[in-house]
């Protein structure tokens, strides 16, 4: 191509790009009384700048071939700094190996544009192959901790098998999502740990995790549900001890696995949870979202637990890399109460869903709690149509 048509390209590339960074979103209007949707995802593989994937030189790109090609942008951990809400996104490339890059935005809901740069994470002595999902908590030692998944080759994996992984938690702090500090990675007695979430507040003057222990790399076996444990320090954490919080269950959202979402928001009423369920059938794992309450000075104690999921996969957000997977590690609360809820959506895209402290609160604390079998669910069901129909008041607002 020649010098001329390739500006023009590029100048195409760059147009593409803002517009799609500057769309505004939009507000889909109809709800469950619990949250919004939006019509847009908030963050796609196609929101990573165009100097990211392109050599813009003409001398070494006559052609303006994509050079490193970016497959997708999900899972994001998030978190409001100075006004702005920046989410801290799973950026994975054309080669499969994810990264993280901050996404900032002065509206949560839209404009969520990449830094420069994506994160250059520090590595330990042992690199990390591959890394995700991370969490991020302001934590009132001072510091922003991110808290991630480290993936490295099963060293025990039969030859032939370049599929066994060993998952583990990595742990980075930082004041400003700039610079960031590499602490040891959490060190537990399960042999596979993901989706482990550092508690805001010190619990009895120590540290505490949610975890997330299990015998495989893709199934709990023996281990699995939302565990807990406390170290002493954070530089070189040490779990001891772990109990289970929330427990995976026969016939539930959370048969097959489960794992805290974000850091709990702290409320009036305890601490509010955001949560993974996954469901096996025939046609794979199913990941949904629900939420629960645990006690205030017992983070681990959980006091309200509705039935069911709060968000399941719909649409488009069904399709993707990994079909039918909604997965939340990120959550932003406001001062006036509004919530942001984050999700990916078939390890592909990320959205937002917007509610309110309240309503979560409302939410977990009047949803009855899964009844366990078909007959106690529809009596529970059958309480509720009854409620309504001793005062029809509705049938004539039905008509109007
Ligand atoms: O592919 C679905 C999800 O699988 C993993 O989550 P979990 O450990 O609960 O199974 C993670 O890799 C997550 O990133 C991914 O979205």
């Amino acid at each position: 191509m020649g010098k001329a048509t390739f500006v023009k390209q590029v100048k195409t590339l760059f147009s593409q790009h803002e517009q799609l960074v500057t769309r505004r979103n939009v507000r889909v209007e109809e709800t469950n009384g619990i949250f919004h949707r939006y019509r847009y995802p908030v963050l796609t593989a196609a929101h990573a700048p165009v100097f990211w994937r392109y050599d813009l030189d003409y001398a070494s790109n006559p052609h303006l071939c994509e050079r490193l090609g970016v497959n997708s942008a999900f899972n994001v951990g998030a978190i409001e700094l100075d006004g702005r809400i920046c989410l801290l996104a799973r950026v994975e490339g054309a080669d499969r190996k994810s990264f993280f890059a901050v996404a900032e935005s002065e509206t949560g809901i839209d404009g969520f544009r990449f830094r420069d740069y994506p994160v250059l994470l520090p590595e330990t002595d042992e690199p990390d192959v591959n890394v995700y999902d991370m969490r991020l908590t302001r934590h009132e030692d001072g510091w922003i901790y991110g808290l991630f998944c480290t993936e490295r080759k099963d060293p025990n994996a039969p030859r032939g098998d370049l599929s066994s992984a060993i998952a583990q938690c990595g742990i980075v702090r930082t004041k400003d999502l700039k610079e960031w500090q590499r602490l040891d990675d959490l060190r537990t007695g399960s042999p596979q740990q993901r989706n482990v979430v550092l508690h805001p507040e010190f619990v009895g003057g120590k540290y505490a995790f949610y975890t997330r222990p299990q015998d495989g790399f893709i199934d709990a076996g023996s281990g699995g549900g939302i565990g807990w444990g406390l170290a002493d320090d954070i530089e070189h954490a040490v779990i001891d001890k772990e109990t289970i919080v929330d427990d995976r269950q026969y016939h539930t959202i959370k048969e097959a696995k489960n794992g805290q979402g974000p850091a709990p928001i702290k409320t009036e009423a305890g601490w509010l949870h955001l949560a993974h369920g996954v469901r096996a059938c025939a046609a794979g794992l199913r990941y949904v979202l629900y939420a629960f309450l645990t006690k205030l000075d017992e983070p681990d104690q959980i006091i309200a637990a509705p039935g069911g999921y709060l968000l399941a996969p719909q649409g488009q957000e069904r399709i993707g890399d990994v079909f039918n997977v909604v997965f939340s590690n990120g959550w932003v609360a406001r001062d006036n109460g509004d919530v942001f809820i984050y999700y990916g959506s078939s390890d592909t895209r990320t959205h937002v869903a917007t509610s309110t402290v309240d309503r979560l609160l409302d939410y977990v604390t009047h949803t009855p709690s899964d009844a366990g079998r078909s007959r106690a669910c529809v009596e529970q069901r059958c309480k509720l149509i009854e409620k309504n129909l001793a005062d029809p008041w509705w049938k004539t607002a039905r008509t109007t």
